[in-house]
């Protein structure tokens, strides 16, 4: 029998209202039920957020070391579940086992990032224009905030969200991604056994149509963090726009990694490998775009393909395997689709481009690691966001070629650039439109401490990361004390021009 979960409202687990369930199955082994979940709908969302308004002051009423604490001490319970979060993540979306220890690290780095910052909420002071006046700013909470999270990070990205909006003392309502229900409720467990009190997080299960729609609606909601696709982003950014809610998006990318012909190749090659065929692809930073030199280009693509050829690809469970299964089958079809993009916008499919079958691989969505050159700006492969293993080589004849590829697109999260020339490397710093660049390391990898985020449409201009998530989940209030016992006119009375 496959085990049962809940949601998670005012401190009960509980069916949803409509009594209807889903299956959350391992893609890997398809047959394999990892869990059976509510598919909530508008009304169990309504509850959660009755008992997210009520929960509010308990919450924001507790010193913010406090809740820093309690913060902390979930860090500490997922260090000591570290593992098991790890399985049960690659049981529930593939990714290696490698991967899925650090995404949960990700998680306990952000716990920790949470708890340090809890000393470290500093509001501004100034001189006042006005002589006896004092100025200072406090931060309040929003109120209720609503997390929407995506299933490639299953705790790292709720983490991001849920830790800033909690200290800063926001109640939530956290819809994870339906193919990733299981790894959110262990977070949901862990922050309930390190003493966040009833009501203050309610989690609840189900599609984006229904629950993300009610979420999106609800006017209790006051702020909303989502990550996920530009499509969704959009529609959430005109709801919430329409009803004045605060919303913080991170949404696609189409990242490059440019080789120069004086880099070192062997590291470029470790670093495109990793970061086109690491999670499957399956990242907002994952590496789509190879924009190659043409003076290593035949050289380079020898022992890329090469390399690309030795990985393993497999159930993520077992040690050995470097790439895990697609999500799901309709990622699938979507990634193979591309593929037949691909073909008939006339660029070369050199290595991939298929589902694997036979033996364990019928019983998964596994997908060969793929390859096209002659890619040509501007093809839709070039363009469009695949969210699977596929890399689109571009050949360039230039540095400011280069450039120019990798910023002609929609999108700017992540960036790259292999060389050893310090021009180069300063000059793609500047130039490259993204907000994230590297510097001979791969798209991939962000720290937890720094702001995470993209230009132009990867977001709305939010970052998550470090300090920046604290300002989107809180309200600044500045608070002016006049002691001089008189009427003091701001503005009037300190006309310098009199
Ligand atoms: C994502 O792909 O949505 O920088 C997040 C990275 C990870 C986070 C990726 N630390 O690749």
């Amino acid at each position: 029998m496959a085990q049962k979960f809940y949601n998670f409202i005012d401190g009960e687990w509980m069916k949803a209202l409509n009594g209807e369930t889903t299956e959350n199955r391992n893609p890997a082994h398809w047959d394999e039920i990892v869990g059976i979940f509510p598919k909530s709908g508008k009304e169990d969302v309504k509850k959660a957020v009755e008992a997210a308004v009520i929960h509010r002051e308990e919450w924001a009423n507790l010193p913010v070391p406090e809740r820093g604490q309690i913060l902390g001490r979930s860090g500490d319970i997922m260090v000591e579940k570290k593992e098991e979060i790890a399985k049960l993540m690659t049981r529930e979306m593939g990714k290696i086992l490698k991967e899925t220890r650090g995404d949960t690290q990700e998680g306990i780095d952000t716990a920790y990032y949470a708890f340090g910052e809890s000393r470290r909420l500093y509001g501004v002071t100034s001189p006042s224009e006005l002589p006896n006046k004092a100025i200072f700013t406090i931060t309040k909470p929003i109120g209720t905030a609503g997390i929407i999270s995506p299933w490639n990070f299953p705790m790292a990205i709720p983490c991001w969200k849920i830790y800033p909006a909690l200290l800063m003392g926001n109640t939530i309502v956290f819809k994870p991604a339906t193919d990733t229900p299981a790894t959110a409720t262990k977070f949901v467990e862990i922050l309930t056994e390190a003493g966040v009190p009833k009501g203050v997080v309610n989690l609840v299960h189900g599609p984006g149509s229904r629950v993300g729609e009610a979420i999106l609606e609800h006017p209790d909601i006051g702020v909303i963090s989502f990550t996920g696709s530009s499509a969704v982003g959009r529609r959430i950014a005109e709801v919430a726009g329409k009803n004045l809610k605060r919303v913080s998006l991170e949404l696609g990318g189409k990242n490059p990694q440019i080789v120069m012909p004086d880099a070192d190749i062997d590291l470029a090659v470790e670093g495109v490998l990793w970061g086109a065929f690491g999670t499957t692809g399956q990242r907002c930073t994952a590496t789509s775009r190879l924009i190659l030199h043409k003076d290593i280009f035949d050289k380079f693509m020898d022992i890329l393909i090469g390399r690309t050829k030795g990985l393993k690809i497999g159930d993520g469970l077992i040690e050995s395997n470097d790439v895990g299964p697609v999500i799901n089958e309709s990622q699938l079809k979507k990634i193979l689709n591309y593929v037949d993009i691909g073909k008939q916008e006339g660029a070369k499919l050199v290595l991939g481009g298929n589902r694997l079958t036979g033996g364990n691989y019928d019983e998964g969505f596994f997908m060969e690691p793929t390859i096209f050159t002659e890619v040509k700006a501007g093809m839709r492969i070039e363009q469009e966001e695949i969210f699977g293993p596929v890399l689109s080589v571009i050949k360039i004849s230039s540095f400011e070629e280069a450039i120019t590829v990798a910023n002609d697109v929609e999108y700017g999260l992540s960036s790259s650039i292999y060389t050893n020339n310090v021009k180069y490397a300063m000059r793609a710093i500047d130039k490259l439109e993204a907000g994230i660049t590297y510097i001979n390391a791969p798209t991939i990898g962000a720290e937890c401490h720094m702001p995470f985020g993209g230009f132009k449409n990867t977001g709305n201009g939010h970052r998550e990361g470090g300090k920046w998530p604290y300002e989107v989940f809180g309200e600044i209030k500045t608070v002016y004390i006049d002691y001089s016992g008189k009427l003091q006119k701001a503005q009037i009375d300190t006309d310098i021009t009199k």
